[in-house]
């Protein structure tokens, strides 16, 4: 038996019906046998970072235990990135749902095709403001820094602002 991890997923919509993508993530993520959702964060609704032109995003992150491998959760994120219907045109583009996986307990990772933490949450307040919301102030593994103090440097800060949305989220039964 694997003993589970806490990890934290950064989840983005910026095409279609955004707050029924992150929904239906959220939803699939509890859906699955070695995932438990414990906290979502607030909505937010983010300007866009870098550098293509595209439409707003809705921003959430949601905090999780799992017996996955860091390697198998990417696998089961990406199946739900899949059936989301994501259309993945370009790199930074829009898309109907994205899922990051920014923390894996303190696992720092670099490898072909999956880097821990997320390589670009530390200068993002769209990521960081959720995350403070559902992890509190902890310190990212690797670079030591608290999200609080990461969060004052970024850049983005006022591109992100609070949504009344709601998340749903729904216990696992048994
Ligand atoms: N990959 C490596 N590490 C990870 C990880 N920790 N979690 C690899 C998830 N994936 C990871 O990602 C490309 C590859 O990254 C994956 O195949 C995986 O093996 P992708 O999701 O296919 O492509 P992408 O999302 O277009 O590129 P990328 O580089 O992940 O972009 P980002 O960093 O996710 O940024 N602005 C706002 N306001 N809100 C947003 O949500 N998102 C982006 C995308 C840009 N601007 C945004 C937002
Ligand atoms: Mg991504």
């Amino acid at each position: 038996m694997r003993v589970p991890v806490t990890v934290y997923l950064g989840l983005g919509s910026n095409l279609g019906d955004r707050l029924n993508h992150l929904q239906q993530a959220v939803e699939q993520l509890q859906a699955h046998p070695e995932i438990r959702v414990t906290r979502v964060s607030s909505i937010y609704e983010t300007v866009p970072v870098g550098p293509v032109e595209q439409p707003d995003f809705l921003n959430m992150v949601v905090a999780a235990e799992t017996t996955l491998s860091p390697e198998e959760l990417l696998s089961a994120v990406q199946e739900i990135e899949q059936r989301l219907h994501r259309v993945r045109t370009i790199r930074w583009g829009p898309r109907t749902l994205d899922i990051d996986i920014l923390l894996y307990g303190e696992r720092v990772l670099r490898q072909e095709g999956l880097t821990l933490p997320h390589p670009r949450m530390e200068e993002r307040a769209f990521v960081l403001i959720p995350l403070l919301e559902v992890a509190g102030n902890l310190r990212i593994p690797g670079s030591g820094a608290t999200v609080q103090a990461r969060l004052e440097a970024a850049p983005d800060r006022s591109g992100v602002r609070k949504t009344p949305y709601r998340m749903n989220l729904t216990p696992v039964v048994g």
